[in-house]
């Protein structure tokens, strides 16, 4: 390529100061974020302007959108809202770039107003303090001047000049004001960037929490769970005991609360004849009880795999309840987190004896940050939404007719007992497969019922028995093996139906909204 020793026809004039203009747009924007990222440090990572922004955007998802979110990205539904977001900030960042140079209250204008979206975003938050907005406002004011620096430095628009002037306007190529213009943007953009990675990187790694979880010591169950004998685990199948590096994790934080154990206190207030807080090294004085529970998600599709199965050792919520004691009129409580989240538990589910648990550890170890350090919900037979608050901090003792729960208010039921559910695991989905004796096996669940039995059919074929492996406690999942006696060549569909107290579960298909999927996981073979 060869630089033109004419400059350039009629027809670029105009568009290269309009491309350096949304360059220039772009570099604001980094430097907006950057520095309401620094803010953000002091005044905390739910402040940081993308971050409100997100959070916001992800409190006004609906159920279907949200479900929808969830069986496209599963568990990285996070990253690609903030890739979403970013992008959608770039292209906002561009007009911005070309608005002001045209005219200069438009862009500046736009830019205000997108700072004020995400001000007024991180002053509606939930744990929002009176500094909330200070990210935003200085990031804005950072970025307007970055903006009416870069701007300033590019010939005016047309419309401002007559077309002679203009023509003389437009910067050669090699000229040193534009090589200038660049090298001044792009500082401007990597200063940006570089402050946004650190200010992220400062919020997360927030030394309190972190230190206090890796210095804890816990204390020993007074009643520990039982060892699950060797046989729960059926070969070829996934681990009856779900490490917690793979448990899903699913959540509306766009960052993971940090939440340091010596500050920490859980409030039980409401309908109670006497307000209650716990303070953590309360509850690690307690009688802590651990328990074999399977959490599941009603986000879970037929066959998927947002369940797992751990050991939680924590106290029972109805310890807490009892020296609050509920009126006799309520029948729910509400837990909230640091974060705003909230779900609604049916009281009964946390006085009836289950193990429904403040847990405090997961395997042995304490929570990870992610499933909710330093203290979370635990409860035994319902989907987590309704039950599993991570980062909890109030028990609020109410009633269903009186308030509702986050997803609740977006279109998910008050109420959300675990339906039960098989999958099939084995064989794997693409493996080849030969005629003759072929082990079809899975797992089932039906926490706090118990699983029964599990049942087999190849094609249309009669429902048979599969074994179950052992038991480890009817609040865990449960394993089952069959054996295919005759594969025969061709095309074949198996099914999987569990069984708890009640009868078989239900076939007929349902999506999880609003109260988790039924019907049967099927898996279309080919056996050669
Ligand atoms: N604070 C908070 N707790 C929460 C949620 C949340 O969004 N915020 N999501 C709930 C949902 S929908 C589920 S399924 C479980 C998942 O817990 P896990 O991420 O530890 O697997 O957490 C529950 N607790
Ligand atoms: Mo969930």
């Amino acid at each position: 390529m060869t630089t033109p020793a004419v400059p350039p026809a009629r027809t670029h004039r105009p568009r290269t100061p309009d491309a350096l203009a949304a360059l220039a747009g772009l570099a604001a924007g980094a430097v907006t974020v950057g520095a309401g990222a620094l803010v953000a440090i002091v005044t905390g990572p739910s402040t940081d302007p993308l971050v409100a922004v997100g959070a916001a955007f992800v409190d006004a998802t609906p159920a279907w959108l949200k479900d929808a979110a969830v069986r496209a990205f599963g568990t990285a539904d996070k990253l690609v809202l903030g890739i979403g977001e970013a992008l959608v900030l770039a292209g906002l960042a561009a007009v911005a770039g070309v608005a002001a140079r045209r005219r200069w209250p438009v862009g500046a204008v736009l830019v205000v107003a997108l700072g004020g979206v995400a001000a007024l975003a991180a002053t509606l938050r939930p744990d929002a303090g009176t500094l909330a907005p200070a990210p935003a406002v200085v990031g804005t004011v950072a970025g307007l001047w970055t903006l009416s620096t870069l701007v300033g430095r590019l010939p005016p628009p047309p419309s401002r000049v007559d077309a002679r002037t203009d023509a003389d306007a437009v910067l050669p190529r090699p000229s040193p004001d534009r090589r200038a213009f660049l090298r001044l943007t792009a500082l401007a953009s990597v200063l940006g960037v570089a402050a946004a990675v650190a200010g992220r990187v400062a919020a997360t790694g927030a030394r309190g929490a972190q230190a206090a979880r890796s210095a804890l010591r816990l204390p020993a169950a007074a009643r520990p769970a039982p060892t699950p004998p060797p046989d729960v685990q059926v070969e070829g199948v996934g681990p009856w005991v779900t490490p917690p590096a793979d448990f899903y994790r699913i959540d509306t934080a766009l960052v993971v609360p940090q939440v340091d154990p010596s500050g920490w206190r859980l409030r039980v207030r409401g309908l109670v004849e006497q307000e209650v807080v716990l303070t953590w090294d309360e509850l690690l004085a307690s009688e802590l009880v651990e328990a074999w529970v399977t959490l599941a998600c009603v986000s879970n599709a037929v066959g998927g795999d947002l369940v797992g199965n751990q050991r939680w050792l924590g106290l029972p919520v109805r310890e807490v309840l009892a020296r609050a004691v509920p009126t006799a009129d309520a029948d729910m409580v509400l837990s909230r987190s640091v974060d705003g989240f909230t779900a609604s538990t049916p009281l009964e589910a946390l006085t009836d004896g289950r193990d429904a648990l403040l847990a405090v550890a997961m395997g042995g170890a304490p929570l990870p940050p992610e499933h909710g350090f330093p203290v979370r919900m635990v409860v035994p037979g319902l989907y987590g939404y309704v039950s599993a608050t991570k980062w909890v901090t109030e028990l609020e003792v109410t009633r269903f007719d009186r308030v509702s729960a986050y997803w609740t208010q977006r279109g998910w039921s008050e109420r959300g007992p675990v339906k039960t559910q098989s999958r099939i695991e084995l064989p794997r989905r693409g493996a080849d497969i030969t005629a003759g004796e072929v082990v079809v096996a899975g797992t089932a669940w039906a926490q706090h019922r118990g699983v029964e039995r599990v049942q087999v059919r190849v094609d249309d074929g009669p429902w048979q028995d599969a074994d179950l492996a052992a038991d480890g406690g009817v609040d865990a999942w449960r394993q089952w093996r069959w054996t295919w006696p005759d594969a025969t060549p061709g095309d074949h569909v198996l099914a999987v139906r569990a069984w708890d107290p009640e009868g078989p579960q239900t076939g007929v298909p349902a999506g999880v909204v609003p109260d988790g999927a039924t019907g049967y996981d099927t898996l279309d073979v080919t056996v050669a």
